[in-house]
């Protein structure tokens, strides 16, 4: 699908995509690290990302959690509380890209500002200014495909057919992105699973995610922990880790570069086997070529 490998430059780091990257994500929400106070949830969202680097994670995202299906809108100030303390942090103290995950340009702007090196926007850069903001901060963006808003998005869902929308919409999106002066080197997409989408859609998404590759840029896949993964196992979302590993694994293999998870050892495990596998594979050899045993004939 691509000539060469291709590779992020989130400002000083390049992320070459020839192997799956996994992205950890870093919530700071009152609830995710309350003991209280704002330093110290500020504090604990830091420690948990260096612990999700230590396990592996090639990247980080930070978010304030105003895009989450269903949420109401986190004032703008609110937002930027959360997560500049905690991207300046990292910023100093760990070696990974840092991702903010906000649909608003003030905040893509302060976040950059404080040493984001990527935009990962699930409104796919339709909020006010963000196009023009991401084109001048002139870091990689990821565009994901949301049907409706965060708020109505699971309430009236329908497509004629799942892949040919969420492909149509994020082909608009890039051509958008490139009038506006965005490189398409800089542009990663994501269908967005969950955002919109019952189990059949997300499956189709997922069984058939090699289908997104036709538009030559890399593609980022979240399925970590969301309701698909619960209606599959049967489980809580803590207990999703091992569910998630296997469907971030399913993706990794239709070609996502890009992994979006909580739970970074287990990811790290599930592709260490598929790099391995991967590894032993046979070229010289397909399904297709003729068997150099003949087996009789049933009859
Ligand atoms: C509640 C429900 C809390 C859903 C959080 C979520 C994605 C994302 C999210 C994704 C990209 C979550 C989601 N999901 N950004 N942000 N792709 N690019 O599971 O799938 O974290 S929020």
């Amino acid at each position: 699908m691509f000539d060469t490998v291709p590779t992020l430059h989130c400002g000083r780091h390049a992320l070459k995509l020839d192997a799956p990257k996994i992205m950890g994500i870093v919530n700071v929400t009152p609830d995710s690290f309350s003991d209280g106070g704002r330093l110290g949830s500020s504090e604990a969202a830091i420690g948990h990302a260096l612990a999700l680097v230590s396990q592996g994670a090639h990247m980080l995202d930070i978010g304030g959690e105003s895009t989450r299906p269903g949420a109401e809108p986190v004032p703008l100030q609110e937002e930027l509380d959360r997560v500049i303390p905690v991207i300046e942090g990292l910023a100093a103290r760990s070696d990974v890209p840092i991702s903010i995950d906000t649909r608003h340009a003030v905040v893509m702007r302060e976040a950059v500002a404080a040493g984001a090196t990527f935009i990962n926007d699930v409104f796919a850069l339709r909020g006010e200014n963000a196009l023009e903001c991401a084109a001048e901060l002139a870091v990689p963006v990821c565009l994901m495909h949301m049907a409706g808003s965060p708020q109505t998005m699971q309430a009236d869902v329908q497509y004629d057919d799942v892949l040919v929308q969420v492909r149509q919409f994020l082909t608009e999106r890039i051509f958008a992105c490139e009038m506006a002066g965005i490189a398409k080197k800089n542009i990663v997409i994501d269908p967005g699973f969950g955002f919109g989408k019952h189990l059949q859609h997300n499956l189709a998404l997922l069984a058939n995610l090699e289908y997104f590759l036709q538009l030559g840029v890399p593609v980022l896949a979240g399925v970590s922990r969301k309701s698909m993964i619960g209606e599959i196992t049967g489980r809580k979302t803590h207990m999703r880790a091992v569910g998630s590993a296997a469907a971030a694994l399913l993706a990794a293999q239709s070609g996502a570069r890009i992994l979006r998870v909580h739970d970074v050892a287990e990811t790290q495990d599930a592709l260490a086997v598929l790099a391995a596998v991967q590894g032993a594979k046979r070229t010289d050899y397909s399904a297709k070529a003729k068997p150099s045993i003949q087996w009789p004939d049933d009859d």
